[in-house]
């Protein structure tokens, strides 16, 4: 197998950094800074990185389990309508202590890394004015989000800085776990990787009726990863995105949390821009009851979660199982997340139904449509159906409110003749989808509700049946390694009556 070193001379040989960005390895010394479209573009991020990036790159190291895991603030509207829930943020530079004892600047939302939580109500709308004061462009989607076009985010509609910008999101969609984050073209990777990130949770009186756990018994977990240079900055190389070996959670490396011995409602969202995390739970069995878009059919027991960049899964755990004083970790293949430790006992009245949401039948598809991901290391670009992306092409057209078949491949299994497969994943915008299958085979039960983002691995096809949904317009879909639809690995779909 070849070494990371020679890939990168390989990388080298073929353009600048050519395969530095794409292939996943061990040894990452002497990476060089990538000088694609992202580059060119960045102006006054907080660090940006002319010249090398230094050697030495995993940063202090942390005891894990020594600092105690936050819950991010829920925000309060700033007024209430009848019918509204007004906000407003500024999307500002900040200082963050994540490492213990060092200072980290940070972008954020409201000041907060990892930003404060939007608590929102099925069919009530929420209004969100963001005031970039970054210095440099942004702007927000809200991934998983129902929302009309011109509220979507799109790629190259852009807050200015010094600007603010509206965002109205009808919320007329099940409860779900959603988030909110940064989709500016060519600075979205970076500008989430420096902490551009949030909860927005849609609560739901069908779901509420079902008695999950709920109040302070519903906590929402972001994990990501991060590299941290030895004084506590973030390190963002685009051009080796798999050299991030510090997790995080809720902004903390390696946290503890405390815990009732109880049932608790986990929403587990993986924001990191690239790397995918492998879950299992050690100490207590994992239910899980939701996928990106909400509610499962049914609960469904797991030994392990899978989650690549923007996925989520909500997760019942019954700390009970536990003895008091005793300890529940989540972990992932790279190392410890999270330690659950049981403090106290707790009354609990939550229950977790053998039901939980019917699946209504949809309709059935009127297209089918194939799509095939693939980076091109030579130019540093990466694809869908060998094109980057143009917000000035349509890629595809689609009725409103009709469902197609997209499958879906993964062909980077030899990127650049190195040997080496980098997996992708695929996120749509405003349509909603079941997975029906993976390479023919049936997904698996936690894959089985409203998806709005899956993992496809190196020469995997997806089969999907997507529910486009009811707005007019053009809406982007895209790796959402973020890394890769920084490199034009995004198309866009026009929805027309
Ligand atoms: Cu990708």
């Amino acid at each position: 197998m070849l070494s990371r070193r020679r890939l990168l001379v390989l990388g080298g040989l073929t353009g600048g950094v050519a395969l530095a960005p794409f292939v996943q390895s061990g040894d990452t010394r002497n990476a060089q800074p990538q000088h694609g479209p992202m580059h060119g573009r960045m102006h006054g991020a907080a660090h940006d990185h002319a010249g090398r990036v230094p050697a030495v790159r995993s940063g202090p190291a942390v005891t894990p389990f020594s600092v105690r895991m936050p819950v991010p603030a829920t925000r309060i509207p700033s007024v209430q309508t009848a019918d509204t829930d007004i906000y407003r943020m500024s999307v500002q530079p900040a200082t963050a202590q994540i490492l213990p004892g060092l200072s980290t600047p940070v972008l954020t939302y409201g000041g907060a890394f990892c930003g404060p939580t939007i608590r929102a109500r099925r069919n009530r709308r929420t209004l969100i004015t963001f005031d970039n004061k970054l210095g440099h462009e942004t702007n927000v989607h809200l991934h998983g989000g129902r929302v009309a076009a011109v509220h979507d985010g799109y790629p190259t509609e852009v807050i200015a800085p010094g600007s603010g910008r509206a965002y109205l999101y009808p919320n007329a969609q099940p409860g779900a776990t959603l988030w909110y984050h940064d989709h500016a073209h060519h600075l979205e990777a970076e500008n989430v990787y420096r902490g551009l990130h949030g909860f927005y949770l849609i609560d739901d009186e069908d779901e509420r009726r079902l008695g999950l756990p709920s109040g302070g018994y519903d906590v929402p977990i972001m994990l990501r990863d991060a590299l941290f240079d030895d004084a506590g900055n973030l390190v963002f190389d685009p051009a080796d995105p798999y050299n991030r070996p510090t997790l995080l959670a809720n902004g903390k490396p390696q946290p503890y949390f405390e815990v009732a011995a109880r049932k608790y409602r986990l929403r587990l969202l993986n924001g990191s821009t690239h790397r995918v995390f492998e879950l299992t739970l050690d100490g207590a069995r994992m239910t899980q009851i939701a996928t990106d878009a909400g509610l499962l059919p049914a609960p469904v027991p797991v030994d392990r979660l899978v989650l690549s960049s923007g996925e989520r899964a909500d997760i019942v755990v019954d700390f009970g199982q536990a003895p008091l004083g005793g300890h529940v970790t989540l972990n992932d293949v790279a190392g410890p997340v999270l330690r659950f430790d049981v403090v106290r006992r707790a009354a609990d009245r939550s229950r977790v139904p053998a039901q939980l949401r019917p699946m209504s039948p949809m309709p059935t598809a009127v297209q089918d449509r194939k799509l095939v991901l693939s980076l091109d290391p030579v130019n540093i670009r990466a694809l869908i159906n060998d094109r980057v992306f143009d917000p000035a092409r349509v890629d595809m057209q689609v009725r409103r409110g009709t469902t197609e078949i997209w499958e879906v491949t993964n062909s980077d299994t030899n990127v650049g003749g190195s040997g080496f497969g980098v997996p992708h994943n695929f996120h749509t915008h405003l349509s909603h989808f079941l997975l029906l299958s993976r390479d023919g085979k049936p997904p698996l039960p936690g894959e089985g509700g409203w998806k709005d983002t899956v993992l496809i691995q190196p020469g995997e096809t997806v089969r999907l049946q997507v529910d486009i949904g009811s707005h007019l317009g053009r809406y982007v879909y895209h790796c959402h390694m973020l890394e890769h639809s920084a490199l034009g690995m995004m198309g866009q779909m026009e929805i027309v009556n």
